[in-house]
């Protein structure tokens, strides 16, 4: 399999951790670009022109980080981090969607303050930030984050928050965010984090 990824991008941050925590890095062959100067290579596997994007020895590819996550967690590797069933499977795919939209909102943040400043936006720049500050004050209040075991809400947690330290500090930590802040010192030791550092 090519993993067709970039060194900066959380959601591909958190496909190679999924492939590193389910040991399945030796079958996957890493294929390192930049979404904007490598449209021509990327575009074809993904007409969204967006990384990540996985593409099988078949030749078929399959994105977007939430379907290669799930792709890749079917395949033989353990543990299973996305469950397979029942009340589980739906308490950690709103718990991952809680981490991506906050990744969402600081990739569109990020993206907008590299623009003119007199094209930017004050309203969706308010928008999205506080998007982020109650995602993050919601995210502390969960009780996942008070157990030991691994799963991909966590893992998209982890690049949720690894991604805002990178590009955007300033919004770490809003007030009331005791819990995440104590889960996120310890997580950031977590090898698979560490491995994927950008
Ligand atoms: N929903 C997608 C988001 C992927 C995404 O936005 N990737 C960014 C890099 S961090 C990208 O490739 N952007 C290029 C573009 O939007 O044209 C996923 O989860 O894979």
């Amino acid at each position: 399999m090519r993993l067709l990824s970039s060194p900066t991008s959380p959601y591909a941050r958190k496909v190679r951790m999924v492939a590193l925590e389910k040991g399945l890095m030796e079958r996957i062959t890493l294929v390192t670009l930049n979404p904007l100067d490598d449209i021509a290579v990327l575009a074809p596997v993904n007409p969204l022109g967006k990384v990540p994007a996985l593409v099988l020895d078949s030749g078929e590819a399959i994105y977007d980080s939430l379907v290669i996550c799930e792709y890749l967690d079917q395949l033989d590797g353990r543990p299973a981090l996305i469950p397979a069933k029942g009340d589980a499977r739906f308490q950690t795919l709103t718990l991952h969607a809680l981490a991506q939209g906050i990744t969402d909102a600081a990739l569109n943040s990020v993206m907008e303050r590299r623009r003119p400043a007199e094209q930017q936006s004050p309203f969706w720049q308010e928008r999205w930030q506080s998007a982020i500050r109650r995602g993050l004050e919601s995210l502390d209040g969960q009780p996942r984050l008070r157990t030991d075991e691994w799963d991909l809400a966590k893992i998209a947690t982890a690049c949720a928050l690894g991604y805002l330290e990178f590009r955007l500090p300033d919004l770490l930590w809003p007030e009331r965010t005791s819990v995440l802040q104590a889960w996120w010192d310890k997580a950031k030791s977590r090898q698979s984090f560490v491995e994927t550092s950008p």
